[in-house]
């Protein structure tokens, strides 16, 4: 007998095979990635660093480490990484738990104008803990207000200024920030879990040289494994005034990485970090950078579609892999687009736009990224074409057989289209769960 898992890992492949997958924080991972993930080193404990561990038996673990983590260095211009958090989630609460006791102030960018949950959400560890407040987006332009961050930092004088976002279409401006940070004596930590591959392309700005500390996931833009990173372009001296032994101030480095394990984390999942090196390595090679500048053209070209077919573009475009669209003039909410385009085979997600008299639930606006549809190798045209079924659906809302069949002819389109994903491997049960009862 065959394990039902499987089956259900099957259906999922098949969803992910036959759909146009437009979520901008997902992506379809390379074979090699996979095998990596699924490999026996699932099985090792390794707590500690390379050469540090609280296990025997960690020699070639080590060096999957010391890989993943030379190759992360070379990717972003970093001088010191940790490569095991678990996600992007333990990669922030791990930098926060380093920077800050209880009570202290963070200054963060709003959820509800595009921020992540993890800076400082009421809901979020990070808001429970932290006394936080957030800049936003200008109500005009929906663009980031550098002069009211700046007044807010003057302001409210946080110890940690944290910058990034989930649903931001442009880039950052890293540079002001830091002089903003430094004015008012705050440590200035990036988030780049959505652009980094284009980062890592050298796309989009690089934070690695402004920001004391750079968190990321792997699994969006730079299209690895599910997990999370902490990078710092320079190391420096804690300016907590934490010593080693030896009464000299201790590295930053060590803080984050005691704050990563045993601050957050237990055991590292080894198999993920081979996961992440592989990803790693795939992202230097030249191809990488071809397939980023695609997925900033695939977005632009997109955006640009959806303008001309009446469609409300926040920010008027992209500079990376995200289209934000305002539905408000198509009289259709977020909640009821997503529901409507997944009929169509079409994947994307509801989202909040700045100031929106919505809440999160419903949601007057939607958000798209090209991530996934450009690994599968599509181009301008294709984005063309599927800005054309988006209307189509969203103007055929109401109607179950036009968005039945509209399916059909999304899946049909897909097949020239494979996806980079090897079948998962059933395993026969040699216990028969379901008629033992
Ligand atoms: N949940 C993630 C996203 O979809 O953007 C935040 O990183």
């Amino acid at each position: 007998m065959i394990d039902p898992i499987f089956g259900w890992i099957e259906a999922e492949r098949r969803r992910q095979e036959e759909g146009l997958e437009l979520i901008a924080s997902e992506n379809y991972a390379s074979p090699a990635v996979l095998a990596a993930l699924g490999s026996v080193l699932t099985n090792k404990y390794a707590e500690g660093l390379p050469g540090r561990r609280y296990y025997g038996g960690c020699e070639y673990v080590d060096e999957v480490e010391r890989i993943a983590q030379e190759r992360l260095k070379t990717l972003f211009g970093a001088e010191w990484v940790n490569v095991q958090p678990h996600s992007g989630a333990q990669a922030n609460e791990a930098v926060l738990l380093a920077l800050l006791k209880p009570g202290q102030k963070i200054l963060s960018f709003e959820l509800a104008h595009g921020g992540h949950l993890t800076h400082g959400s009421p809901l979020n560890s990070s808001g429970r803990l932290y006394n936080v407040r957030h800049y936003g987006v200008r109500s005009d332009t929906y663009l980031l207000d550098y002069d009211q961050i700046h007044e807010k930092a003057r302001e409210f004088r946080p110890a940690v200024l944290m910058a990034g976002a989930s649903s931001y279409p442009r880039d950052w401006d890293w540079t002001a920030l830091r002089s903003i940070a430094d004015e008012v004596g705050a440590i200035l930590v990036a988030d780049i879990a959505h652009p980094a591959g284009l980062i890592a392309a050298g796309l989009l700005n690089n934070p690695l040289p402004h920001c004391h500390i750079v968190t990321s996931t792997t699994h969006k833009t730079l299209r690895g494994p599910r997990g999370g990173i902490i990078m710092m372009g320079k190391d420096f001296d804690n300016p907590f005034g934490e010593l080693t032994p030896k009464g000299t101030p201790k590295k930053m480095s060590a803080l984050l990485d005691t704050a990563v394990f045993p601050g957050v984390q237990g055991g590292p999942h080894m198999h993920v970090i081979a996961a992440k090196a592989v990803a790693f390595g795939e992202a230097l090679q030249p191809a990488f950078r071809e397939y980023s500048r695609q997925v900033i053209r695939n977005a632009q070209a997109l955006a640009d579609s959806l303008k001309e077919r009446g469609y409300t573009i926040l920010t008027g475009g992209t500079d990376n892999h995200i289209v934000l669209v305002d539905l408000r003039n198509k009289n259709i909410t977020g909640r009821e687009a997503e529901k409507v385009l997944e009929k169509a085979g079409i994947t994307v997600n509801k989202n909040l736009i700045p100031y929106d008299p919505q809440p999160p639930l419903i949601a007057s606006g939607i958000r798209l990224g090209t991530p996934a549809l450009t690994t599968r190798g599509m181009n301008e045209s294709d984005m063309r074409q599927i800005a054309a079924w988006i209307d189509e659906a969203l103007t055929s809302a109401s109607d179950e057989t036009h968005l039945k069949r509209l399916k059909d002819t999304i899946r049909e389109y897909l097949r020239a289209y494979p996806l980079p994903y090897a079948p998962a491997a059933p395993t026969p049960l040699t216990h028969d769960f379901a008629s033992a009862g």
